[in-house]
């Protein structure tokens, strides 16, 4: 039995979003712009891994204009999981209160971002799900979505965590999770590593909530999901749960 913590009661007042990016040129200046745009509590960190396609030069350009927008560049892919560690690094050195985890690809439509900022005034992680009512997916193939749905039951079968999106990327986390987390031992990196930082928030007994989102296949620019991503999720889910089991996971 996990001992909940109360919810949180204090406001948000500064909230980083976070965008990973890998090859986005063409999407990253709308993303920009719509995220900044949706919220005046909001700044943006964007981690671009060396995308051979300019992403960061791109960033540079549009930051030197903007102070509310930071950059991390790092030398080359090194995966979704590890620049999304080095974000909540960063946000708890600037002394945020809350992050935001955002696709670049405009798959998360950022008009979102006030309501789940809204839910996570009394929640410490709040996920913006794909199937808390229904199926809310444009423009995938059916593979794709059978794919993603399977996983999440599978993820939630293993796992024993209620939520119908497991390895959803949109969110609002409160810092005070990922102070709690010891984010040196998250050690996956594809969709596993969105299932592993809830699993690690739901067994310290932070407040969960899912929050229904509408989620939009890119329409630019190619998806980074590979085989190797799948593979790993699946075993992934079982390391978690019998380090669970034997108290060494957190
Ligand atoms: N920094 C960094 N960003 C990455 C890496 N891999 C993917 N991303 C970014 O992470 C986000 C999600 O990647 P996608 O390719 O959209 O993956 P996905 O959403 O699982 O797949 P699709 O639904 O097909 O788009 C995007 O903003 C990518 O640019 C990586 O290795 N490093
Ligand atoms: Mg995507």
């Amino acid at each position: 039995m996990i001992a909940k913590i109360e919810p949180p009661d204090s406001p948000l007042r500064r909230v980083l979003a976070i965008m990973p990016t890998y090859n986005e040129c063409e999407n990253i200046r709308l993303a920009i712009e719509r995220v900044l745009a949706s919220d005046d509590r909001v700044s943006l960190l964007i981690v671009d891994d060396a995308s051979p396609d300019g992403t960061g030069k791109i960033v540079e350009e549009i930051q030197a204009m903007n102070p509310r927008i930071a950059l991390m560049r790092r030398a080359g892919k090194m995966g979704l999981g590890t620049a999304y560690v080095a974000g909540f690094k960063y946000a708890i050195e600037h002394d945020y209160d809350a992050i935001i985890e955002i696709d670049a690809d405009l798959s998360h439509n950022p008009s979102d971002i006030p309501r789940l900022l809204k839910a996570a005034e009394d929640s410490h992680f709040v996920i913006g799900s794909r199937y808390v009512r229904g199926v809310n997916v444009i423009n995938w193939p059916l593979q794709r979505l059978i794919l993603s749905y399977a996983a999440s039951t599978y993820s939630r079968f293993v796992t024993g965590m209620p939520y119908t999106d497991q390895t959803a990327g949109f969110a609002v986390i409160r810092l005070e999770v990922l102070k709690e987390i010891n984010l040196d031992r998250i050690r996956s990196n594809g969709y596993s590593f969105q299932i592993e930082i809830k699993f690690k928030a739901h067994c310290r007994g932070f407040k969960i909530v899912e929050v229904p989102i509408v989620f939009t296949e890119r329409s630019q620019g190619s998806s980074k999901m590979n085989r190797k991503i799948v593979f790993e999720a699946i075993w992934r889910v079982w390391r978690l749960r019998i380090g669970a089991v034997f108290g060494r996971m957190l």
